[in-house]
């Protein structure tokens, strides 16, 4: 007889029954999480019958368009722990100030913090889409609980929107991977403590911002791109313009992603410390592989503004330390 499906649910109990003294509020947190998830594909599967594609006529803090899907799943995720006492603040990139839940501020045990909508140039066109979430500890309420390195996140993970929908998340002991099985509506487990391969053969960047490079950045780059069988080069380029979507495929594959900083520090790069790499980051530590800004490890790295932004090369191991090299030589 087969063996019995594991449901996110029993998997997260069973997880929970092995660490003592866990009061269960974490893995309701990332079982409600799973509720978010299916809401959030059910809206972008239906988004072209009931006109939710295209802009919110709004922007965000960071002065860039909104989507009407980045404010549907941003207000999903808000449901989602905005009831029960287990959450206090809820920080997104959609938001310029976190939500403060009043009813949960007494005993509420958790901050969370999210990407809604990951890779939004994608959304009109039907291409993959994520959602990225990361969990810390509640200390004083305020937004100072948020403004603290990665590595005091106790989970992070991600949803993946493709031809399946997908939950990937860590609590800091191994990275778990579900997938959604809509005949039955439930996330099953399908790859258990996921390990990242030390080296891959794929690289994703946009090089049409190779002009705003720095020269070493640039170097790296090319040499990804010279033929040399012995190291397996070239590389090839997997850039879809989904942060989460490529991040998975290395997470799979190997390879490395790199969003880096516009040269002589006119710009941080793109992507948020506390929504997008801090989250990402914990989760391919937590599979062998790294998250650097060239120069630092992403989870050391402690934000002094909620929409503070980073340069990320994040992926297996090799081609990280191989960046990391080319930066340190300038
Ligand atoms: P959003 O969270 O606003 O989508 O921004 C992040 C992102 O879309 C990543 O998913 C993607 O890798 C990158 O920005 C694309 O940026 P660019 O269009 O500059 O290549």
């Amino acid at each position: 007889m087969r063996p019995a499906p594991i449901t996110l649910d029993r998997f997260i109990l069973d997880e929970q029954r092995s660490s003592p003294g866990s009061t269960g509020e974490l893995s309701l947190l990332l079982v409600r999480l799973g509720v978010a998830a299916k809401r959030i594909a059910a809206a972008l599967a239906g988004a072209g019958f009931s006109e939710t594609l295209g802009s919110a006529g709004s922007s965000n803090v960071q002065g860039e368009e909104q989507k009407k899907l980045d404010v549907v799943a941003n207000d999903i995720l808000l449901e989602t722990f905005d009831y029960g006492g287990l959450v206090t603040l809820a920080a997104s990139e959609e938001m310029e100030e976190p939500v403060v839940f009043g009813g949960n501020l007494a005993e509420g045990r958790y901050a969370v913090l999210f990407d809604p909508m990951d890779g939004s140039s994608n959304i009109d066109v039907n291409g993959t889409l994520g959602t990225i979430f990361s969990i810390r500890r509640r200390r004083d309420g305020t937004v100072a609980d948020l403004l603290r390195p990665g590595h005091e996140q106790v989970a992070a993970g991600y949803f993946l929107f493709g031809p399946a929908v997908l939950l990937v998340y860590t609590c800091g002991d191994g990275v778990h991977l579900f997938t959604l099985d809509a005949s039955i509506g439930e996330f099953l487990l399908t790859r258990r403590g996921v390990r990242m391969p030390d080296r891959g053969r794929g690289y994703a960047v946009n090089e049409g911002r190779a002009h705003t490079w720095a020269p070493s950045v640039r170097a790296f780059v090319d040499h990804l791109k010279t033929p040399d069988k012995g190291s397996g080069r070239p590389y090839a380029t997997r850039y879809s313009a989904s942060l989460v979507a490529d991040v998975h495929r290395f997470l799979l594959e190997g390879g490395i992603y790199l969003y880096p900083a516009d040269a002589g520090g006119t710009g941080a790069g793109k992507l948020r410390v506390l929504y997008e790499c801090h989250p990402l980051a914990l989760v391919v530590e937590q599979a062998g592989g790294m998250a650097s800004t060239g120069a630092e490890r992403v989870l050391d790295v402690a934000p002094t503004s909620l929409h503070e932004r980073m340069p990320l090369a994040i992926g297996s191991r090799a081609e990280v330390e191989l960046f990391d090299s080319f930066v340190a030589k300038g």
